[in-house]
C-alpha cells in the first residue's frame, strides 16, 4: 500500500471549487500515477467505493470508482478500481432512482440521493487511452457522486 492522504471535510473550500483538467503534459507522468496509487490507497483504507482528487486536497479532473456488494446494494458488482481523468458524462438516463449515498468527506451523515440510472462516461486512463462506456447501477451512482466532486458539489446539496 502507498501512502495514505488526508481528507478534506465538509466546510473546507477545496470541496467548493470546479476542478481542474488534468493536463496532457501530465498523463502517464510519475506524478499521476504516484497520486492515483495513494488515492487508491487511501480509498481502501477508509473502506470507500470511490473517491475523487479534490477529497485528498488536489484540485485536478481526477477519480477512482471501485463498486462492490455492500450491505445497501448486495446486488452491486465487484469491480476492478478504475482510475478515470477527465471524466465527462455524454449521455444520462431519463429515469433517476433513489439510493444512499455516504461521503468521506461527510462522515456522519447518509442520505437518499436521486441519481440517473445509467450514463454514457468518457474518460482517459491515466496513460492517455480515451475510453467510452456504460454504466449502471451503484457503479453509475459512485461516478455521479464523484464527478460532483470535481465540481464543488456535495452529495448533501442534492438531499
Ligand atoms: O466519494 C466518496 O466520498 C466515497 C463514497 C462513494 C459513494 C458511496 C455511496 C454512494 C455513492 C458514492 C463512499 O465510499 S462512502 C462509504 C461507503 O463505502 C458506502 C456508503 C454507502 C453505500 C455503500 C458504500
Ligand atoms: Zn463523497
Amino acid at each position: 500500500m502507498s501512502c495514505i492522504l488526508a481528507v478534506a471535510q465538509r466546510g473546507e473550500a477545496i470541496l467548493n471549487l470546479n476542478a481542474a483538467e488534468v493536463a496532457s503534459s501530465e498523463l502517464n507522468s510519475p506524478w499521476l500515477k504516484q497520486l492515483a496509487e495513494a488515492m487508491h490507497s487511501t480509498m481502501l483504507q477508509k473502506n470507500g467505493v470511490g473517491i475523487a482528487a479534490p477529497q485528498v486536497y488536489v484540485s485536478k479532473r481526477l477519480i477512482i470508482v471501485a463498486s462492490r456488494p455492500n450491505p445497501r446494494y448486495p446486488d452491486a458488482p465487484e469491480m476492478d478500481a478504475v482510475v478515470m481523468v477527465n471524466p465527462e458524462i455524454l449521455e444520462s438516463s431519463a429515469t433517476t432512482v433513489l439510493g444512499e449515498e455516504g461521503c468521506l468527506s461527510v462522515p456522519d451523515e447518509r442520505g437518499q440521493v436521486a441519481r440517473a440510472e445509467s450514463i454514457k462516461l468518457r474518460y482517459l486512463t491515466v496513460a492517455g487511452e480515451v475510453v467510452e462506456t456504460l454504466f449502471s447501477g451503484f457503479p453509475a451512482r459512485i461516478v455521479q457522486h464523484e464527478i460532483d466532486h470535481l465540481n464543488g458539489v456535495l452529495f448533501i446539496q442534492r438531499l
